[in-house]
Parts: C-alpha cells; structure tokens; sequence
C-alpha cells in the first residue's frame, strides 16, 4: 500500500478487490446504460446482491463521464458510484471523459459528506484504456482536486493487478516528486 498526503486528505494505492473495501463508497466502471456487465461491474452486482441491478434499472442510464448514485446493498460500503468511462479510441476526448469520472465522483463524494471513496482504474479492461495513460489522467486529477479539497476526504485506488499497482504506483511518485 502507498500512501500520499495531500493537504488535508489522502491518496491510497492498493493492490486489490474494490468489492471488498470499506469506504463510505466505491466506484463501479460501469456502462451507459448502468446494466450489469462483466469485469468489475460484474464483480460488484454479484456482491451488492441483485438490488443493485434493480435500483440501476430505476435510473435507466447515465452518459459517458457521468456519475449516478446508488446505495451499495450487499457490500460494506454504503454507496455505488457508477461512472461510465470512455472507450478507448486514442481521441483527444478520451482523458477529459476519463478525468470527468473522477472528478465527478469526487465533488458528488463531497457533496455528500462521505469520509472516504475506493476508485478501479476506470476504462482499462473491457474498454481497452492503456494502464499508464490511463493511471496518468486518474492520478493527476485525483491530485489536483485534492489539493484544493478541504473536506479530509481519503481516496483509494485499487488496482487488481500487481503490475497494475506498480504502473500507479510509478506514475504517483513521479507525480508527487514533480517529475
Ligand atoms: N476490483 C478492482 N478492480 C477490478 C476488479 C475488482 N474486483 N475486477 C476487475 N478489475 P473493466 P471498463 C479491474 O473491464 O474497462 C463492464 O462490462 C480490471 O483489471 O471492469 O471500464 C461494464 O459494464 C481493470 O483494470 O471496466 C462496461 O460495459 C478495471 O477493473 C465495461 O465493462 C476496469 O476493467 C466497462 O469497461
């Protein structure tokens, strides 16, 4: 695990499941049509229990780089933030849809008075994001909103992978040693 203070709030690293975290709320890479999909959409419905997909169904979608909220059911966590990242298509627009799912998710954590939010790296499974590019574009706006956030919010990146964790794990020092 790493561990970044930045003013009053945290950044984490870590290697692991986001099912399994205990933050007021995780993040879910969701699809446009916040239907229950594979990879950690899958992985999260399955825990959450089948509430989820009802509540989801409720909502009835949310564009790219939207956020929508729902409770977390089943899982320790009492929220579901489902942001719908890009596909990866090497556009332009790619990173600010990408960095928007952050940084919505983050004003909504905000908003709300939550104590801590768990991120996934966001469009670098099914939706073919390339990690470094994409650790790149989450950590640098997970960063700067946190430098002016006085709320002492803890944020949590859980990457599945070990080599994943090790690509966050370098772009956050590069990152934070200002290079
Ligand atoms: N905990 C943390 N990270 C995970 C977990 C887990 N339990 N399982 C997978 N990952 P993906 P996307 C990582 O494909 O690219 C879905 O069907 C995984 O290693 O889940 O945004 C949705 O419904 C990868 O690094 O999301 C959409 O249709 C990251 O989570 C579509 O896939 C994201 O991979 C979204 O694609």
């Amino acid at each position: 695990m790493v561990s970044w203070q930045i003013g009053n709030n945290v950044l984490e690293i870590v290697q692991g499941d986001i099912t399994e975290q205990d933050t007021d709320a995780i993040v879910n890479a969701a699809n446009s049509r916040l239907a229950p999909g594979g990879g950690v959409c899958g992985a999260i419905h399955r825990a959450a229990g089948p509430k989820l997909a009802m509540a989801c169904a409720q909502i009835g979608g949310c564009p790219t780089g939207e956020v929508r909220v729902t409770e977390g059911f089943n899982l320790k966590a009492k929220y579901v933030f489902h942001a719908v990242g890009p596909v990866y298509r090497g556009a332009p627009e790619d990173a600010e849809l990408l960095a928007s799912c952050y940084r919505e998710s983050l004003k909504k954590a905000v908003e709300m008075g939550l104590a801590s939010i768990s991120f996934p790296a966001i469009s670098t499974g099914i939706f073919g994001y390339p990690i470094r590019e994409a650790a790149e574009v989450a950590l640098n706006c997970i960063a700067e909103f946190l430098r002016t956030c006085s709320a002492g919010l803890k944020v949590r990146m859980v990457l599945f992978s070990k080599p994943d964790f090790e690509v966050h794990r370098e772009v956050l020092h590069h990152l934070m040693s200002g290079r």
